[in-house]
């Protein structure tokens, strides 16, 4: 049986500001086995300190405990690179750092890969992913395609810095019913309304669902640029993807009723989540 813990709760991060060698108590992970709950802090804090061989080999231990790659990628995994994030952004890290600790995320999902195809289930539609021209950042979009991939799509990753042209062509080659765009700089969001207003010149526009994402990326962002669904992480990004596929599939690219069901999604989710709340 495989062992699933509960990462989709908002945990506090802040002991993971500090330098703290030994096993801890902390709010996270407390359905996991005592075993389990310590390596997934090894792992966390194994990203954060750059260290990928160890990193791999936490991984291993816990893949050995038959915890799911799903639960490594939104768990600790998550955890350790967002505080990187933070730690880059209030000066504590610098680029070296970070690119040590991007290292272990890539090694870490390199591993995982094969085990998150495995799971993949029925085939269900086609996506194309990449990150857009101008930018490098691609740990987020490599977690989408895998969590897609592990639903029953199949998914071409255009790689990093893909520019409007590269989109188009993959729209023809693939025919796909989502194409989605990662940017992670305020410097290229921009290109994710260029890249929609090159698939509209083409006139494909309504061929596709058109996916945002990215850290700078929000739902008035979406709307602005006239993409189809924006989703803040790879798990909702694969509930509105199923949801084109299936009882959204004869909707268009571009269509408002399209984007008005993938809001109600959000909204919904938002209904589930508060009433869990009420009741712990
Ligand atoms: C790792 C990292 C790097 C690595 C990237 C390695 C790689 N191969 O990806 C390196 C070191 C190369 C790097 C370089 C730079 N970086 Co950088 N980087 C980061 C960092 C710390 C983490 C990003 C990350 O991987 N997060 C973890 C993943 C899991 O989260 P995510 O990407 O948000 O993805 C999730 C969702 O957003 C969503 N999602 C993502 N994509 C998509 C796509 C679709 C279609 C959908 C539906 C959903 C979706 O789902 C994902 C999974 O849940 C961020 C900090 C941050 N808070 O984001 C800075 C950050 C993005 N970087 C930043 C900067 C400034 C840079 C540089 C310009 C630095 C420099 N001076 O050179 C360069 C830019 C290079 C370039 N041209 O792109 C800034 C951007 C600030 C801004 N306002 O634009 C940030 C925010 C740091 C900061 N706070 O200052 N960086």
């Amino acid at each position: 049986m495989p062992l699933t813990i509960d990462t989709d709760r908002e945990y506090d991060l802040e002991d993971l500001q500090y330098d703290i060698e030994d096993s801890r108590e902390t709010d996270r992970w407390c359905d996991a086995p005592p075993d389990v709950k310590s390596l997934f802090h090894e792992i966390e804090w194994n990203i954060i300190d750059g260290e990928h061989t160890i990193t791999t080999d936490f991984i291993n231990k816990a893949l050995s405990f038959k915890v799911t790659a799903r639960t490594l990628v939104a768990g600790p995994m998550a955890a350790g690179i967002a505080e990187v994030g933070r730690r880059f952004k209030m000066d504590e890290y610098f680029l070296p750092e970070v690119m040590m600790s991007a290292k272990c995320m890539h090694e870490a999902l390199d591993l995982i890969r094969p085990l998150i195809q495995a799971e993949k289930c029925e085939e269900v539609g086609t996506v194309i992913v990449g990150t857009v021209q101008g930018d490098l950042h691609d740990i987020g979009k490599k977690i989408v395609a895998m969590m897609l991939e592990a639903a029953g799509f199949t998914v071409h990753d255009l790689g990093v810095t893909v520019p409007p042209e590269r989109f188009i062509e993959a729209i023809r080659e693939y025919k796909p019913q989502i194409v989605g765009f990662s940017a992670l700089l305020t410097t290229t969001m921009n290109m994710q309304w260029e890249t929609v207003k090159a698939i509209d010149a083409e006139g494909l526009r309504q061929n596709v669902k058109i996916f945002v994402g990215g850290a700078p990326i929000s739902q008035a962002w979406c709307d602005k640029i006239g993409a189809d669904a924006y989703a803040m992480d790879a798990l909702v990004a694969v509930e509105k993807a199923k949801a084109c596929v299936t009882g959204l599939s004869n909707m268009k690219g571009g269509d408002p009723a399209l984007h008005e069901a993938m809001l109600e999604i959000d909204r919904l989710r938002e209904e589930v989540k508060a009433s869990a709340t009420a009741v712990g």
